[in-house]
C-alpha cells in the first residue's frame, strides 16, 4: 500500500484550522492536523510545497521511518512550523493504520489503561462574580478541575480572560480576527506583573472558600513572570493547593524553574510552545516539572508525542496535554487516544469546540463525569466535511501582543 495524495485544507469555521489529508492508492483517508495558530499558512505551505511531493507512492504503513525522514531530511530540524507539519502527516498515517486494522487508534497504541481521561475546563471572569458563576456552570456539568484566570485590578483587557456565558461555555478566542479593512498586526495589551502578583493569592483563597478542598484548581501563568517572580507566586499558592502552576516562566529558559522549585512546592507545567522532546532534557532529567503540556499538533503528532511521555515517564512526569481550540478535533483526537493508552496520563485540557466547528469536523468524543473518552470508532474517529470546510475560507487572526505601562514589549 502507498500514498497517493495529499491534501491540505485551510478552513474557517469561527477559528483557522489546518488539515492534511492523506489518501492511500486504494482509497484509505486519514486526518492529520497541523494548525500553527497566528502562522497557518506557513505550515499549509510547508506541507503543501515541501512534504507532500516526497511522500507521494511511498509506504504508508511506515509511520516511524515517515517520521525520522520528515525530521531529518529537512537538516533545519525542529520549530513550531516543521514540526507542526511533521505532526499532520503523522496523525494522518496512525488513522489510516487504525483504520485498516478496524480499531480505534487507543488499541494500537496499547490498549487502554483506563477508563476515561479526567479534564479540566477552562473558568474564567473578568471579576470575581464572574468566575464563580464559571467555576459553577462547569462543577454542575461534572467538572471535577478547572484553570480559573481572572481579571486585574487596574489593568483592562488580559491575555486569556473573557466573561463566561451563562452556563459556563467558554467560547474566548484569544487569536483575533482582522476585519478586511483592518491594519494587518496584532491587538496591543498593557501588562503589570506586580498588580497580578498581588491579585492572584487573593483570587486563589476566595474560591478555595467557596468551592471547597476537592475541585481541582489550575492556573495559566502565560510564560509572564521572571524566575524570582514565578517563586513568589507559586509559594504564596501553596496554602491554596492547586493542581499545578502553569507556563509561570518564558519556557524556553529551562534553567528558571530551578529557582522556583527551589522555594515551593506547587507542581509545575509547561510545554504548550514546545515542539520536541529537547526542549524539555533538562526539566525532565532534572526533575523541574510535574506535567508536560505540549500538543500531538506542535510536537511532531502521535510519534512525537509518545517518545517524549516515554521519556518523561522515567521520571516520574505526567501528562497535560495541551487542549485549546486552537487544536483541532483531529488533534484533540489523536490526544485522547495517546492518553488513554499511555501508563503517566495526568490530565486533558478541554475546551470544548464550538457548534460551527464541530459541523465541519464530526467527532466521536464522549463525555461524562468530566472524563473524555475518544469512543470506539476505527482510527482517530474524526471526520472532515470538506464541502463544509470550503464554505469556510481562510481569515487573518493573530494573537495579542503584551507590552508593559511604559511600552516595553512583554512575553504573554
Ligand atoms: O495561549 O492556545 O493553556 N492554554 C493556553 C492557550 C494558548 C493558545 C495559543 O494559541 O495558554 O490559550
Ligand atoms: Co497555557
Amino acid at each position: 500500500m502507498s500514498i497517493r495524495s495529499i491534501d491540505v485544507d485551510v478552513t474557517s469555521p469561527g477559528r483557522n484550522f489546518v488539515t492534511a489529508i492523506v489518501t492511500t492508492d486504494d482509497g484509505v483517508t486519514g486526518l492529520g492536523d497541523g494548525t500553527l495558530n497566528g502562522r497557518e499558512l506557513a505550515v499549509a505551505s510547508y506541507l503543501r510545497d515541501h512534504v507532500a511531493p516526497t511522500l507521494i507512492g511511498r509506504d504508508e504503513t511506515q509511520i516511524e521511518s515517515t517520521w525520522q525522514y520528515l525530521y531529518r531530511s529537512p537538516y533545519w530540524r525542529r520549530g513550531p512550523v516543521t514540526m507542526a507539519a511533521v505532526a499532520a502527516i503523522d496523525m494522518a498515517l496512525w488513522d489510516i493504520a487504525a483504520k485498516r486494522a478496524g480499531v480505534p487508534l487507543y488499541r494500537l497504541l496499547g490498549g487502554a489503561s483506563r477508563t476515561g481521561l479526567m479534564t479540566y475546563a477552562h473558568a474564567s471572569g473578568t471579576d470575581l462574580e464572574h468566575l464563580d458563576d464559571a467555576i459553577r456552570g462547569y462543577v454542575e456539568q461534572g467538572f471535577r478541575a478547572v484553570r480559573i484566570q481572572t481579571g486585574v485590578p487596574g489593568l483592562g483587557q488580559i491575555y486569556g480572560v473573557h466573561d463566561s456565558a451563562p452556563g459556563g461555555a467558554y467560547e474566548y478566542e484569544p487569536a483575533g480576527r482582522l476585519a478586511a479593512d483592518a491594519p494587518r498586526r496584532p491587538e496591543e495589551e498593557t501588562w503589570d506583573t506586580a498588580a497580578y502578583l498581588r491579585h492572584l493569592p487573593t483570587v486563589f483563597e476566595h474560591v478555595r472558600s467557596e468551592f471547597g478542598p476537592e475541585l481541582h484548581l489550575l492556573h495559566d501563568g502565560h510564560h509572564r513572570m521572571r524566575p524570582i517572580e514565578a517563586a513568589r507566586l507559586a509559594s504564596d499558592l501553596e496554602p491554596y493547593r492547586p493542581f499545578w502552576l502553569e507556563d509561570c516562566t518564558p519556557g524556553e529558559d529551562q534553567s528558571a524553574l530551578r529557582l522556583v522549585r527551589e522555594h515551593s512546592t506547587t507542581p509545575l507545567a509547561i510545554g504548550e510552545v514546545f515542539n520536541s522532546v529537547f526542549d524539555y532534557q533538562t526539566l525532565i532529567t532534572e526533575r523541574l516539572i510535574d506535567y508536560v503540556r505540549s500538543s500531538a499538533t506542535h510536537a511532531g503528532g502521535v510519534t512525537g508525542l509518545r517518545q517524549l511521555m516515554t521519556f518523561a515517564g522515567i521520571y516520574g512526569i505526567r501528562s497535560g496535554f495541551h487542549g485549546p481550540t486552537d487544536v483541532s478535533p483531529v488533534g484533540m483526537a489523536a490526544h485522547l487516544h495517546l492518553g488513554l493508552a499511555i501508563h503517566n496520563f495526568g490530565i486533558q485540557e478541554y475546551m470544548p469546540h464550538s457548534a460551527r466547528t464541530l459541523e465541519v469536523f464530526r467527532t466521536s468524543f464522549t463525555f461524562a463525569d468530566g472524563m473524555l473518552h475518544p469512543g470506539e470508532t476505527p482510527g482517530l474517529g474524526v471526520e472532515l466535511d470538506r464541502e463544509a470546510a470550503a464554505a469556510h475560507p481562510y481569515e487573518p487572526a493573530y494573537l495579542p501582543v503584551n507590552r508593559l505601562r511604559d511600552g516595553t514589549v512583554h512575553d504573554w
